[in-house]
């Protein structure tokens, strides 16, 4: 049985406890590697490489890192076949997606920001010829990044990127659930040259490990994207050790269909926004609202693409809907559509575990859940399912789409469909959300601030908000 290793100060080692975590492939059920049950001890020895690489990493030249993180990026590249499956196996997607995005965007995250830590200036402001201030933005120190499931590289490389191209030293978590190509990526970098302490991966659960990083007093920032209730927790313990946090948190967000919209292309894309990744990401539109005068089309239309999804085996080519992450997630979102049928919900398809063939047979699966006659507040409607359900509902006017849209906790992204050119400018300065995409969804240019507000989360990801959150700004004045 594979033991995937911890990578500390450039090694790839075993848990000091010897103590592992059973792996379990979604689309089996079947246990197929172990992960290290990492502790505080596990986080010293971290620490003290972390501590060790801290200066010559700070002072390396901008073009060296840029090099080295480049290379990172080739690697990735360069193994994209050997990752995407790994990635599969070990989360339950379908294995075009994850070379498609996860993989794609590993890369993409790392290279990104291989540039951006050499075109990130800084201010000055004079004070006519009184003074001169200059801004300097230095590398923070140790920081602590912990990842999820959901797209396990792809967030994982959407943290760690910035911080080191800003000059940190990472301590970094990757979920305990899909390990694998943060272990596989562990080696791609003693292959790239990444110098030793630099880049720490503990694997482990939250309480274990995940816990102990954000409350060291050595960790001054801490870039998470996990859930809502996660995030209070790391908030309430880190209380009065003024760190920096960055929470990506939940999202339960809404995709608002008016009836001068592109139909057939809007009903494609709002499938495709409501069941990646079976579900299983934080952007997916779940509360669909469709103007009344189209409502029965657009359901129609809707259903129709949604049956058409080929659920499978996540690493056959043809699979376009795979496993849930983990028989937990599969009950909780099972019992979420039961909760949807007791509040007074019509499922009108999917609803079930899902039945696939073969070395699948006792896999995670759900069929793809659409659900109607509900109201706004009722909880399925209210909390993040994080699953492949989503449910419709009419609405009359614009001002009560955009009531229905705000009316939940969460303020993460949104997508609106129209032709109206002005409606589009007024529901996007309406809509409580980080992001709205107008007639798109998940279109994503890497310079643009990412996250959300309410119970989404606190700060934003992304481009220069990245960069200046894993920095900190130092004002020099010097008076002539
Ligand atoms: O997140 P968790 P999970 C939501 C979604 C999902 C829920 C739980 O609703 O059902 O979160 O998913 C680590 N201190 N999203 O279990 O539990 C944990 O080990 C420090 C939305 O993945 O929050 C993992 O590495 N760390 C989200 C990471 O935090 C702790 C994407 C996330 O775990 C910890 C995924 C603690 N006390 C889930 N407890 C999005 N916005 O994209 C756990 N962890």
């Amino acid at each position: 049985m594979q033991k995937i290793e911890n990578y500390i100060n450039g090694e790839l080692i075993a848990p000091s406890s010897g103590n592992y975590i059973d792996n379990i492939e979604p689309a089996t059920g079947k246990i197929y590697s172990l992960v290290p049950e990492s502790n505080d001890k596990d986080l010293e020895t971290a620490i003290v490489a972390a501590e060790a690489a801290k200066e010559t990493w700070a002072n390396t030249s901008l073009e060296k890192r840029a090099e080295i993180l480049s290379k990172l990026a080739d690697l990735i590249d360069e193994n994209a076949e050997e990752l995407a499956k790994a990635e599969a196996i070990d989360n339950g997607k379908a294995v075009t997606f994850a070379k498609a995005v996860d993989v794609y965007r590993s890369s993409a995250n790392i290279r990104f920001f291989a540039q951006a830590g050499t075109q990130f200036a800084s201010e000055s402001h004079a004070m006519g010829n009184l003074a001169i201030n200059y801004t300097l933005r230095d590398p923070i120190g140790i920081v602590g990044c912990i990842s999820p499931w959901n797209f396990p590289l792809y967030l994982f490389t959407w943290k760690i990127a910035p911080a080191l191209a800003c000059g940190n030293v990472v301590i970094a978590k990757p979920s305990e659930v899909t390990p694998m190509t943060a272990y596989l990526f562990s080696k791609l970098c003693i292959e790239a040259g990444l110098p030793a302490g630099v880049l720490n991966i503990l694997h482990g659960t939250g309480p274990s490990i995940g816990a102990p990083i954000t409350t060291h007093p050595k960790i001054k920032a801490i870039s998470f994207t996990g859930g809502s209730s996660t995030g209070a927790h790391i908030t309430k313990a880190t209380a009065g050790m003024f760190k920096k946090l960055s929470l990506e948190l939940g999202g339960k967000n809404p995709t608002l269909v008016f009836a001068d919209c592109d139909f057939k292309e809007t009903v494609n894309e709002v499938v495709r926004a409501a069941f990646s990744n079976q579900g299983q990401i934080c952007l997916c539109g779940s509360r669909i609202y469709i103007e009344r005068p189209i409502y029965e089309k657009f359901k129609a239309a809707f259903v129709s693409q949604v049956n058409s999804l080929r659920i499978g085996d996540p690493l056959d080519e043809q699979t376009q809907h795979g496993a849930t992450v983990s028989k937990s997630h599969m009950e909780k979102v099972l019992s979420y559509i039961e909760l949807a049928k007791e509040e007074g919900g019509t499922i009108l398809t999917g609803g079930k575990r899902a039945k696939v063939q073969g070395r699948c047979q006792d896999g995670f699966f759900i069929e793809p859940t659409v659900i109607e006659g509900l109201n706004n507040q009722c909880r399925t409607n209210q909390e993040e399912i994080f699953g492949p359900v989503c449910t419709l509902m009419p609405f009359d006017n614009e001002t009560e789409a955009v009531t229905l849209a705000n009316g939940t906790q969460y303020g993460l992204a949104s997508s609106v469909w129209t032709n109206d050119l002005k409606r589009a400018h007024r529901v996007a300065k309406n809509i409580e959300a980080g992001i709205v995409w107008i007639n798109c969804w998940l279109l994503r240019d890497l310079r643009t601030p990412f996250g959300g507000v309410k119970s989404s989360g606190v700060g934003r990801e992304g481009g220069l908000e990245a960069m200046r959150f894993f920095t900190e700004p130092k004002n020099v004045c010097i008076k002539y």
